[in-house]
């Protein structure tokens, strides 16, 4: 892996603490990397304390507003990227189609074979949290979360679940799978929550 020298101030100032930039674009997770030959049967579910579960298709989310992002991600493995481009549709915009039960508080994503990720409600509907299918004017590959993985610039990148087919609203926190094997259970990088005894 190359990691590229901070060029000026600017760059440092979107650091965080022992982070060092790449310029590559690393593949990190557990498990096996899904291949679809088509989206018909792909659907993204909602469920647990909403008012109404709903299941969302491929085609139902491309009707609906793609928006393009520009940020930085962190990985808790030390790397950092900056600008990267990505398009699809706003968690604001989910929210705007579901109805959160008042007890409400965290959100657990659930991904393909499983994996799951942890955080707060009020993390997941910032307007910078994105669901993607493309990175810098290509779609995603499959390593890296084809067809639908979210993206959240403000935490490290293991909460940026790839191959994202549920979300579940909850009235309490539960550690997803990093946060089970010793993980923080919010993640700021600015902070350096890189292990629950951060
Ligand atoms: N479904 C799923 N999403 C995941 C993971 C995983 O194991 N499974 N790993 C996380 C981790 S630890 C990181 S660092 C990023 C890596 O994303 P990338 O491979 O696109 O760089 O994905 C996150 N999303
Ligand atoms: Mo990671």
């Amino acid at each position: 892996m190359y990691f590229g020298k901070i060029k000026n101030k600017g760059q440092l100032e979107r650091v965080p603490p022992n982070q060092n930039i790449t310029t590559s674009f690393p593949v990190l997770h557990a498990g096996n990397v899904p291949y679809y030959n088509d989206l018909s049967e792909w659907k993204l579910k909602v469920f647990g304390l909403v008012e109404e579960e709903k299941s969302f298709s491929y085609e139902d989310l491309l009707k609906w507003p793609q928006l393009t992002f520009e940020n930085d991600i962190h990985c808790v493995t030390g790397w950092s990227k900056l600008d990267n481009s990505w398009e699809g549709v706003a968690v604001t915009e989910l929210m705007a189609h579901l109805k959160l039960k008042a007890e409400a508080e965290f959100v657990i994503l659930h991904a393909e074979e499983g994996w799951t990720t942890n955080l707060p409600i009020s993390d997941f509907i910032r307007e910078t949290s994105l669901l993607a299918h493309t990175h810098n004017g290509k779609p995603l590959s499959p390593e890296h979360g084809w067809p639908l993985r979210v993206v959240f610039p403000h935490l490290y990148f293991w909460k940026s679940a790839k191959w994202v087919r549920g979300i579940e609203f909850t009235a309490t926190n539960q550690p997803g799978y990093w946060e089970k094997n010793g993980y923080h259970q919010y993640g700021d990088p600015w902070k350096e929550q890189r292990f629950t005894w951060d």
